[in-house]
C-alpha cells in the first residue's frame, strides 16, 4: 500500500478515530443495562478486524461462486460444527447478518406468504419480526399475536392452546426481547404438534441462559431455532439459525419440493435473501463459540440469572413495581406509572449518571410505544464485567432514587461519580 492508505486510522482519520476512542470510553465508564447489549471479548473484536473483511464467498464451504475461499471454507466450517456441538442441533446456518433476517429466512424457508403464523405482540415483549404490522412480518404473513395475562403479566398457556385451537397457525414462534420470564418450549411445542404447526424458538435475548440450562433449552422441541450472537452470547453483531435437517411437515407443506428443511434454510439464506457472508463476522463467531464452550460461560450466564434477581428483589424493596413481579431470566420491566414519570424522563435521566437503559411499553401499556410507561434493564453487560449481587444492590438503590427524583441533578451529579467509581472497580477491555 502506498500514499495515505499505508497510514493507521489514528493518523489518516484522527476525527473518526477519536469518535471510536470516546464511545469505547463510554461503554467502559459507563453501566451498560441495556438487556441486549454486551462485551465481546478482545479476541472477537480482532477477528472482526481483518482482512477477512475484503473477501467474497457467496455459497457455503465446498460450493462457492468464488475462488481463494480455501480458509474462509474452513473458518465457515469450524463456526459451522462448534454450533452444532454446542446447540445439540442437527444442522447450523452461520450467514444471517441479523437476527430479523435469520427470522425472515426461517419463514422463507418453511410457510407461503398469506400464511398463518402466532407470535408474541410487540407491545407485550415480541420482536418487530414476530409479526408487527409495520414490518415485513406483519405485512407478509398473517399474524396472530399472544400476549400476557393483564392480571399476571405471563403468558398463560391455556390461552395459547385455544387460541392455536381456533386459528390453527402453520406456525408458533416463541421468544421475545422484553419479556422476563421462562418459556415453555416444550408446552408450545405440544401444542404446535396438535395443530401441525412448525415451532420456531427466537431464543436471542436469553440464548446463553438455554445454554447453562438455567432456562429451557429449545432443543429437542423446537423445528427451528434463530439467535442473534451479541446479546447473551457476547460475539459478534451477527445471528444463525439451526434446525433439524428433515422436515417433518415435508408431506404435508413441501410434497413437492426436493429440498429438506436444513436445505431449504441454506437456500433461503442464500441465494434467497443475502449476497456474500460476513467472513470476517463468521470467524468471530467461531471464536466465541470456542469460548461458549468454556466451563466459566456456564457460570457466567447463572450469575446473570442470579444478578437480575437481586436487582430485582432491591428495586421492588425500594418502591418500583416490577412487571410480572419478578424475573426469572436476564432482565426485567419496570413500571413508572406510580411515580409520575415516563420511560423517557428516566432513561434520560439515567443517561445523565452514565446508566444505561431503554424506555420500553409494558403490557397493557396507554401510553404511546414512543413514550412508554416502562423501562428495560438488564444483566448481561454488568456480569461481564464481573459483577454480582452486592454491585446489583447498590445499582438497584441508585435507580430507585433516580425513578423518584430524575430531576434533581445535584443527585444525578452524585450518582455519575458514584457509576465512574464503581466501573473502575471492574475493568474492561484493559487493551482498548
Ligand atoms: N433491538 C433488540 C433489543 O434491544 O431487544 C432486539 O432486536
Amino acid at each position: 500500500m502506498n500514499d495515505t492508505r499505508s497510514l493507521n486510522l489514528k493518523k489518516f482519520d484522527p476525527e473518526v478515530a477519536k469518535l471510536i476512542s470516546l464511545e469505547t470510553k463510554r461503554q467502559k465508564e459507563g453501566l451498560v443495562m441495556i438487556a441486549s447489549e454486551n462485551y465481546a471479548s478482545e479476541a472477537v473484536l480482532e477477528a472482526m478486524g481483518t482482512a477477512l473483511s475484503n473477501k467474497y464467498s457467496e455459497g457455503y464451504p465446498g460450493k462457492r461462486y468464488y475462488s481463494g475461499n480455501e480458509y474462509i471454507d474452513q473458518i465457515e466450517t469450524l463456526a459451522i460444527e462448534r454450533a452444532k456441538k454446542l446447540f445439540n442441533a442437527e444442522h447450523a446456518n452461520v450467514q444471517p447478518h441479523s437476527g430479523s433476517s435469520a427470522n425472515m429466512q426461517a419463514y422463507f424457508a418453511t410457510l407461503k406468504p398469506g400464511d398463518k403464523i402466532m407470535g408474541m405482540n410487540l407491545s407485550q415483549g415480541g420482536h418487530l419480526t414476530h409479526g408487527s404490522p409495520v414490518n415485513f412480518s406483519g405485512q407478509m404473513y398473517k399474524f396472530i399475536p399472544y400476549g400476557v395475562d393483564e392480571k399476571t403479566e405471563m403468558i398463560d398457556m391455556d390461552v395459547v392452546r385455544r387460541l392455536a385451537l381456533k386459528e390453527r397457525p402453520k406456525m408458533i414462534v416463541t421468544g421475545a426481547t422484553a419479556y422476563p420470564r421462562e418459556f415453555d418450549f416444550k408446552e408450545f411445542s405440544e401444542i404446535a404438534s396438535e395443530i401441525d404447526a412448525y415451532m420456531l424458538a427466537d431464543v436471542s435475548h436469553f440464548v446463553g441462559l438455554c445454554l447453562a440450562g438455567v432456562h429451557q433449552k429449545p432443543f429437542p422441541y423446537a423445528d427451528i431455532v434463530t439467535t442473534t450472537t451479541h446479546k447473551t452470547l457476547r460475539g459478534p453483531r451477527s445471528a444463525m439459525i439451526l434446525s433439524k435437517i428433515e422436515d417433518r411437515y415435508q408431506q404435508i407443506y413441501h410434497k413437492e419440493s426436493k429440498f429438506n428443511l436444513a436445505q431449504r434454510i441454506d437456500r433461503a439464506v442464500f441465494p434467497g435473501t443475502q449476497g456474500g457472508p460476513l467472513d470476517h463476522v463468521t470467524a468471530a463467531m467461531a471464536v466465541m463459540l470456542k469460548e461458549a464452550m468454556e466451563p466459566d460461560f456456564l457460570t457466567y450466564q447463572k450469575q446473570i440469572q442470579k444478578n437480575a434477581k437481586i436487582l430485582a428483589e432491591t428495586l421492588m424493596q425500594n418502591g418500583v413495581r416490577i412487571v410480572s413481579g419478578g424475573t426469572d431470566n436476564h432482565l426485567m420491566l419496570l413500571d413508572l406509572r406510580a411515580h409520575k414519570v415516563t420511560g423517557q424522563q428516566v432513561q434520560d435521566a439515567l443517561e445523565k449518571a452514565m446508566i444505561f437503559t431503554n424506555k420500553n411499553s409494558i403490557p397493557y401499556d396507554t401510553a404511546s410505544p414512543f413514550n412508554p410507561s416502562g423501562l428495560r434493564i438488564g444483566t448481561p453487560a454488568l456480569t461481564s464485567r464481573g459483577m454480582k449481587e452486592s454491585e446489583m444492590k447498590l445499582i438497584g438503590e441508585m435507580i430507585s432514587r433516580i425513578i423518584k427524583n430524575p430531576h434533581d441533578n445535584i443527585l444525578l451529579h452524585k450518582s455519575k461519580e458514584d457509576v465512574l467509581e464503581l466501573t473502575k472497580k471492574f475493568p474492561v477491555y484493559p487493551n482498548l
